[in-house]
């Protein structure tokens, strides 16, 4: 497989205008007519270019340019070559292709009977031959016919301008999409599907359909999204002063999807369990993420598809800047620090990851064999992060001019992240190209603190460095500009007013370190302070700033930063894990260290923010305690953080107890707000009290299961018993699940999870046997996602058992999807890339196991992850 580069960028020897595509469907053998009104292109004026056009799993039929036969081509491995054509012409070209064989689910395939499509980033050259690349925008005009019984509903994108009955029970429609875009937003949608309906008014007054496209025993489940979606269409036009375009927006729900959804211009296509929600089927999670992908895919109409991407190595220009916005969405609609700390949590256990393993890669990549594997957490939400501090450091309005200008000035155009940075630099007069290097170089920065007071001048100096470990291909890092937001601390954890060379800042401000070391000193100062650093997480860094458990302590119940507060928490419990895992190492008995008993203590006192309390709670997770570690002792983080877990809810199960019936609040199920936090927290509280494996919690937690009105409360009540040590306390409540569920297959994700999750000994066990169950199929992303990926990914201890046999069920299923869905098995295979930091033991193994996923035909999307992980 070959190395696409950056720096080999050219424009495309021709420019299409228009497209006429006629999509004839047929299960086998679907019949695609193209016709490109080509020109060439003025940027390329070397004469004599061929064209050179992309295609892949296409029969070609027939070739003609201006209505003539034409010879004058070669079929290359890519596609095909046109050699000496006119300045101007129509191509018109016949390809058959085959859906149902194909199970990449990437162009044209079928899911559930519909035919459905999926072209980013690549996979408009499985439909046909054509220029499929971000950087050529034509207009679309599709003709689709189908037979009219089994595929009534013929979408794609634009305005329907005509539609009639053909011969042979079979029909046609005529969709036009007038704005021009690239190939990667086309798509195409035929199937017996349902509406549910409603309406938008602009704020220019236009009226826009709103159609959502379900399969019918779903119909029930679309209220939700449509509802989110009015909220983002307000959202965008209140907060980025964006209105839509056109006189419909269509989403369409598909079982079989690979990643989320697609934001396909006036056709967004959703993995139906990003879409589809009930309060009996769907947690609450669940609706929070239908509610964020919904608007995420909405807010690509401007941020992706009204301005996009020169190239894909310029991702994260529409991604970054999305999910930015989406985070921000989503923070106006429920708690700001809430969202904050669970952005923030994702970001520093797999994104963090990712940048410290062989995959790491800068948010705008150099270089990539399939472009498939750099839809990352580092070009998706480091790209977030840098978009955020970019607003950050300019101040919300002038960014909001910044991002004005941008969709003004490159309104239908194909853009650089340059391009989207110097807008920014334009509006705000400020020089960015220090900033540049968060685009460019790849890892996590490290912050290291250093504080010194002085009591004489009443002075405090503080101290950061910064440093960027090296990557792959990437030895040396420069300083980045880094925003730190800071207030200090008096002993009762105010905040103190701040003056830096003599100017009062008030409570709060931004520093900007931008050298390896820098010192800042605060003056007026009766006594030392105690800084609360990277306020809201202003920066995606690692901090290393020790404190004393009293000073963690004040933060956590005083901070008027609601993330500090959490990470003083975070902070605390690592701490007193660390202490575990080293007396565990020696073989010490466990004693858990007082302050977090005591940090407990004081925030089980205190419910005046539920949501918030539910948050604090949790311990880190252990992928994030094995983020601390040079070297991951695996034993040991999961026999630490379980024996904190099972000490705090024994010696708080009466408050945990007190908590739960507090907040159970025997009402019927509700979205408010208040009622969400509830369930947030009466579940945690469920979750310690079974920890405890007494069996009052067993009968609290059966009683919830059997009485629950709502998916949120069930599936906790299901977690918790299957998570019992005791296999046996979970089995009633599992078969009678499945009993209800079985025929919902949303549902079945989640049941198919709980049992691979059970961190003990049989999770592998069961992984296999569910492997034969009927609901499974290697197939259907979501069940791999469900059943493999969430073993990987959601059990460590399980996944990296001694023996090995996690990894090799692993490898076994690399090895079988490679063949099936290269995409998907380019995803499933990265657990068993993070063997830098394991011990040696299991370090042989696991590169033992991508050895022999290596020694196998493999895809390009395959190949590329694994001999990365292997170099
Ligand atoms: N843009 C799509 C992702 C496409 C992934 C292709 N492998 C969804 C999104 O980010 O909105
Ligand atoms: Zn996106």
């Amino acid at each position: 497989p070959s190395t696409i580069h950056l720096k080999d960028y050219l424009p495309p020897a021709f420019l299409i205008d228009q497209v006429e595509l006629d999509v004839d469907l047929h299960l086998e053998n679907t019949r695609v007519v193209s016709r490109l009104h080509l020109r060439r292109n003025p940027q390329r004026p070397e004469p004599g270019l061929p064209l050179e056009l992309h295609g892949q799993e296409l029969t070609l039929h027939s070739i003609q340019v201006n209505g003539a036969p034409f010879s004058d081509y070669q079929l290359t491995e890519s596609g095909i070559t046109l050699h000496h054509l006119p300045d101007q012409a129509v191509l018109e070209t016949q390809v058959e292709i085959s859906p149902a064989q194909n199970t990449a689910l990437e162009g044209l395939y079928i899911s559930g009977g519909h035919f459905c499509t999926q072209c980013e980033a690549e996979g408009f050259r499985r439909i046909t031959y054509y220029l499929d690349r971000p950087d050529v925008l034509a207009r679309f005009r599709t003709r689709i016919s189908a037979d009219a019984a089994r595929y009534p509903v013929l979408l794609s994108n634009g305005n329907l301008i005509e539609q009639g009955q053909l011969e042979g029970g079979r029909h046609f429609v005529c969709w036009e999409d007038p704005f021009p875009k690239p190939a990667y937003l086309f798509a195409l949608v035929g199937g017996q599907l349902h509406a549910v309906k409603d309406q938008f008014t602009t704020l220019s007054g236009r009226k826009v359909a709103l159609e959502l496209w379900v399969e019918e025993e779903n119909l029930h489940k679309g209220q939700h999204a449509l509802t989110s979606l009015k909220k983002a269409m307000q959202w965008d036009e209140t907060v980025y002063g964006r209105e839509y375009d056109l006189d419909i927006y269509m989403i369409v729900a598909v079982n079989d999807f690979n990643m989320g959804a697609m934001e396909n211009k006036g056709l967004n296509i959703f993995n139906s369990a990003c879409v589809l929600a009930d309060p009996k089927s769907a947690t609450d999670r669940a609706f929070h993420r239908v509610e964020s992908v919904v608007a995420h895919e909405y807010f690509h109409n401007w941020s992706g598809n009204r301005v996009t991407c020169r190239d894909w190595f310029q991702l994260s220009l529409k991604e970054g800047f999305t999910v930015f916005r989406d985070q921000q969405f989503s923070a106006d609609q429920h708690s700001a620090a809430v969202e904050r700390i669970q952005n923030v949590a994702l970001l520093r256990t797999a994104q963090f990851a990712e940048d410290a393993g062989p995959t790491a890669h800068p948010v705008r990549p150099e270089s990539y064999i399939e472009i498939n594997n750099f839809y990352t957490l580092t070009i998706y939400e480091k790209g977030a992060e840098i978009v955020r501090m970019l607003a950050e450091l300019l101040g919300w309005p002038t960014f909001r001019r910044g991002s004005d200008l941008y969709f003004e000035r490159f309104d239908g155009q194909a853009v650089t992240i340059e391009d989207f940075v110097a807008c920014m630099a334009e509006v705000s007069g400020q020089d960015l190209s220090q900033f540049m290097r968060w685009y460019h170089q790849a890892g996590t920065p490290q912050l290291r603190v250093e504080r010194h007071y002085d009591p004489a001048a009443r002075t405090f100096t503080l101290t950061l460095h910064q440093q960027t470990p090296p990557t792959p291909g990437q030895s040396d890092k420069q300083p980045l500009l880094i925003p730190v937001k800071l207030g200090l601390l008096d002993a009762q954890g105010q905040d103190l007013p701040l003056i830096l060379k003599g100017e009062a800042l008030g409570d709060e401000t931004v520093i900007h370190l931008r050298e390896a070391s820098q010192s800042w000193v605060f003056e007026q100062l009766d006594a030392a302070p105690l800084p609360s650093l990277l306020r809201g997480f202003s920066a995606p860094v690692k901090l290393d700033y020790p404190r004393t458990d009293a000073e963690l302590a004040l933060q956590l119940t005083q901070d008027s930063d609601g993330f500090n507060r959490w990470e003083a928490g975070q902070k605390l419990a690592l701490n007193a894990i660390d202490a575990l895992i080293q007396q565990q190492q020696q073989g010490q008995d466990l004693q858990l260290h007082p302050s977090l008993v005591s940090a407990f203590a004081a925030l089980l006192q205190d419910h005046q923010d539920p949501m918030m309390l539910a948050e604090l709670l949790q311990l880190p997770s252990e992928a994030y305690i094995a983020e601390q570690y040079a070297c991951v002792d695996i034993d040991a983080i999961h026999i630490a953080r379980d024996y904190a877990r099972k000490m705090l809810a024994t010696r708080f199960y009466d408050a945990f107890l007190a908590l739960y019936q507090r907040f159970d609040l025997q009402a019927p199920w509700s979205a408010e707000p208040e009622q969400l936090a509830a369930r947030q927290l009466k579940n945690t509280c469920l979750a310690y009290l079974v920890a405890t494996e007494s069996e009052a919690a067993f009968t609290l937690a059966q009683q919830q299961f059997e009485q629950a009105d709502n998916m949120t409360d069930q599936l906790a009540a299901l977690t918790a018993l299957a998570h019992a040590e005791d296999p046996a306390q979970g089995q009633a409540a599992l078969r009678a699940f499945e009993q209800r569920w079985q025929q919902d297959a949303l549902v079945m994700d989640s049941w198919f999870s709980v049992q691979v999750t059970r961190p003990y000994a049989d999770a592998l066990d069961r992984l296999h046997q569910l492997k034969t169950h009927p609901a499974f199929s290697m197939k259907n992303p979501n069940k791999v996602r469900a059943l493999l990926g969430a073993f990987c990914q959601q059990n460590p201890s399980r996944f990296h058992r001694r023996d090995g046999a996690g990894y090799a069920a692993l490898a076994d299923a690399v090895i079988e999807l490679n063949q099936l869905n290269p995409q998907i098995a380019a995803r499933l295979v990265l657990p068993l890339t993070r063997h830098q930091r394991m011990d040696d033991h299991r370090k042989a193994q696991m590169k033992a196991e991508l050895q022999r996923i290596q020694d196998q035909p493999l895809s390009p999307d395959v190949y590329e992850v694994v001999s990365k992980a292997l170099a």
